[in-house]
């Protein structure tokens, strides 16, 4: 694998689109091979699972939620992730492994040893070089909000074991993830980022 995974988590309204679009451009003024993507989603398949699994009134049970996320997450990695990486590019994922590990983990309380298990087996163990992790309050986070998916309907709580969650694997993982304070200013942010990124870009070459 030639390319480098970098892959975007954080709670709802953390900016992930915002900062992967601006991260994207600056890419590519560099001259530099870039491919973005997202989870749930990325490929037709795994689409049509997003759309199923995120209605805001579909009656999915924690176990079934589970497994759609699994699923397509599996056929990403397969048709989408591994093809790009292949072909030299940058991937930038806005959401991945540990976005399951957070919200159908930590927040939803499947068990996290089996949880990451799973997310070895769905995507043949490919994990990112570089996880950016947008880190704010969740009212800050909720308040940006417009439109509500099915998880985003879920209470505060909820979405503050998410935030949790994600800080504990930040400590767990410290040579994957970085954490950048997502409650300042896009440019702030943004510098931040591209500092991390230009970081794990001298690493891998
Ligand atoms: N999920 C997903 C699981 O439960 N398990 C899994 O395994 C996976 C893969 C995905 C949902 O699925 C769940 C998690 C999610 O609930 P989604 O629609 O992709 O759903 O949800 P998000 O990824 O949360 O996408 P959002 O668009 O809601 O949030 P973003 O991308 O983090 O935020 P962004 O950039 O769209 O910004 C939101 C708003 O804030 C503004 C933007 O302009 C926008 O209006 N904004 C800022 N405002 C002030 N200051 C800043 N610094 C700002 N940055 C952005």
């Amino acid at each position: 694998m030639t390319g480098l995974f970098i892959t975007f988590e954080g709670i709802e309204g953390a900016g992930k689109t915002t900062q992967i679009r601006l991260l994207q451009d600056h890419l590519l003024s560099q001259g530099k091979r870039v491919f973005t993507t997202r989870e749930p989603g990325g490929d037709p398949v795994a689409e049509a699972l997003r759309a199923v699994v995120l209605a805001a009134d579909a009656p999915v049970t924690p176990t079934a939620e589970l497994l759609v996320f699994l699923a397509a997450r599996a056929q990403h990695a397969e048709r989408v992730l591994r093809p790009r990486l292949q072909a030299e590019a940058i991937v930038l994922c806005d959401r991945y492994i540990d976005s399951t590990v957070a919200y159908q983990g930590y927040a939803r309380g499947h068990d996290l040893a089996w949880v990451r298990r799973l997310n070895d087996f769905a995507t043949g163990s490919l994990t990112p070089a570089l996880t950016i992790l947008l880190d704010l309050p969740v009212e800050c986070g909720l308040s940006r909000q417009s439109d509500r998916n099915r998880m985003e309907a879920e209470s505060r709580d909820f979405h503050h074991r998410v935030r949790m969650g994600y800080l504990s694997e930040a400590r767990l993982f410290p040579e994957r993830f970085r954490v950048v304070d997502a409650a300042r200013s896009v440019e702030a942010i943004h510098a931040d980022i591209l500092k991390a990124v230009q970081e794990a870009i001298r690493s891998a070459g």
